[in-house]
């Protein structure tokens, strides 16, 4: 259903880090269910093609080669107005700017390794949940 769900990826660093296990805990501590979930790795090529829309933006081969440099989390989630209150809960993206109590302020380690994505509109959520998982692996 429009509206209700998000897509996000614990990156690299914090997975690296070994906090994938509490900012899932932390995921579903407030409200939102786990529809779909791997871990991965992007190639480089992948990691090129997620980010494609900052392409031209002078961070992006860094952002590339980091999003490529280890294996992640990807997982759907469904809550009411997911996309909103899962960049709430998420934090700003450098995460010095993030509030108290956001996932980027608790484990990020930098704007540019900011230990989660959350999808920015429904129908980027819908885009990239559909590039990861077939709908036989949404439940
Ligand atoms: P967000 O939606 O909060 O993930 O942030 P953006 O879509 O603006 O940026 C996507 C990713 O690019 C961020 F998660 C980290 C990286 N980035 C940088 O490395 N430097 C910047 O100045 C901005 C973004």
């Amino acid at each position: 259903m429009a509206g209700n769900r998000t897509f996000t990826m614990i990156k690299p660093e914090a997975v690296a880090a070994g906090h994938a296990g509490k900012i899932l805990d932390m995921i579903m501590a407030n409200g939102f269910r786990v529809i779909s979930l791997k871990y991965t790795r992007l190639s480089p090529q992948e990691a090129g093609a997620f980010y494609a829309v900052h392409k031209e933006r002078p961070f992006y081969g860094e952002l590339v080669d980091y999003m490529a440099s280890g294996p992640i989390y990807a997982a759907i989630l469904e809550k009411a107005n997911a996309v909103e209150d899962f960049r709430k809960l998420i934090g700003a993206t450098d995460p010095a700017n993030a509030e108290d109590g956001t996932i980027r302020k608790r484990f990020a380690e930098s704007k540019a390794k900011n230990a989660v994505h959350g999808s920015d509109s429904d129908e980027n959520a819908a885009i990239e949940g559909a590039y990861f998982f077939t709908g036989r692996e949404q439940h």
